[in-house]
């Protein structure tokens, strides 16, 4: 008898008149002090402005007018909630998978790696070489930044000590030529990858955005790489924005994350630009270059 009683409690609490003990409707002002803690957070990790506030819009459409659990944490169920939309905004982007695309496209697969003075694009060149070398790929490295003579030694050194074949072009040579001799070159040797090297151009040098836009015409790319430095904060943005009007890219590799960033400018290419970041480059050596993934950002963003 007694039981049967429990179950009728049991069943009346589920109803609607006993709900307001067990449930409560999240409203704004429940999270206003929350979000404001998470503003502040994404703008120290470099996630732009802008995107800041979208994040937290969308968020805060999420949660108010939400029923939880009156027992239930807020401040866990609002920043559950919002790993979970960032992990979706980085998800949505789905990286290119470099290596598969290169097994299944016709012979060379052609790359070519832009980005502004001092990114690190001619030592991530190098490692993406010694990344396809130790997976059986074999790459020809073009030196098209004919434009500091400098830049043809610093990769004639990675490419003998990596064994890779290099074709270089002359101080002042048209880098473009270089870049067509690299893939001639590819071609007549049965080699899987051609990975051409450009020089650092500001965004505001128009005749370098120009020869840029001659390489990418000659070479005609599998895929386009922006290098970016995530030291660069929000500068990084304003980059990919700049080559995203000018030239277009297909995927980014973020360099220099061993240093202390919180890297909040690969959530800012999501949201504004809807590009991937496929790689990092999380030091000097070698092996310094490692695929990108999701949870690892946003636990580096949330500690
Ligand atoms: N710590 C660190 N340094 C890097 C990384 N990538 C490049 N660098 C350094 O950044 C500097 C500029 O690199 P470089 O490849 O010459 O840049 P480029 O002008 O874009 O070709 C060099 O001193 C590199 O060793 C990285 O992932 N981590
Ligand atoms: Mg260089």
């Amino acid at each position: 008898m007694k039981k049967e009683n429990e179950e009728i409690t049991e069943k009346k609490s589920s109803g609607s008149i006993f709900d307001i003990f067990k449930y409560k409707e999240i409203k704004e002002k429940d999270v206003e002090e929350l979000i404001e803690e998470l503003r502040y957070q994404l703008l120290e990790s470099d996630v732009s402005y802008e995107v800041t506030e979208k994040i937290l819009e969308d968020l805060k459409t999420n949660l108010i007018g939400k029923k939880i659990r009156r027992s239930e944490d807020l401040e866990k169920i609002v920043t559950e909630s919002l790993k979970k939309s960032i992990e979706e905004v980085l998800t949505k982007n789905r990286s290119i998978d470099v290596l598969e695309e290169i097994k299944k496209s016709p012979k060379p697969y052609v790359i070519v790696f832009f980005g502004i003075n001092g990114v690190g694009k001619t030592t991530t060149i190098a490692k993406f070489a010694y990344m396809l070398k130790k997976n059986g790929i074999s790459s020809i490295i073009s030196a098209s930044d004919t434009f500091r003579a400098a830049a043809q030694e610093q990769l004639a050194i990675h490419a003998k000590n990596l064994e890779i074949p290099m074709v270089r072009g002359k101080y002042g040579a048209d880098p473009a030529s270089v870049a067509f001799d690299a893939i001639q070159a590819a071609k007549s040797r049965n080699i899987d990858v051609v990975l051409i090297d450009t020089a650092g151009r500001m965004h505001t040098d128009a005749d370098l955005i120009n020869e840029l836009k001659r390489i990418l015409k000659i070479a005609k790319p599998n895929i386009r790489i922006l290098v970016l430095d995530s030291l660069g904060g929000n500068d990084a943005l304003e980059q990919a924005k700049y080559f995203e009007n000018s030239v277009g890219f297909d995927l980014v590799i973020l360099t220099k994350v061993d240093a202390d960033v919180k890297g909040g400018v690969v959530l800012s290419l999501a949201y504004e630009l809807n590009k991937p970041v496929g790689y990092l480059g999380v030091g000097q050596s070698y092996d310094d270059l490692i695929p990108f993934d999701a949870e690892w950002f946003i636990k580096r963003l949330f500690g």
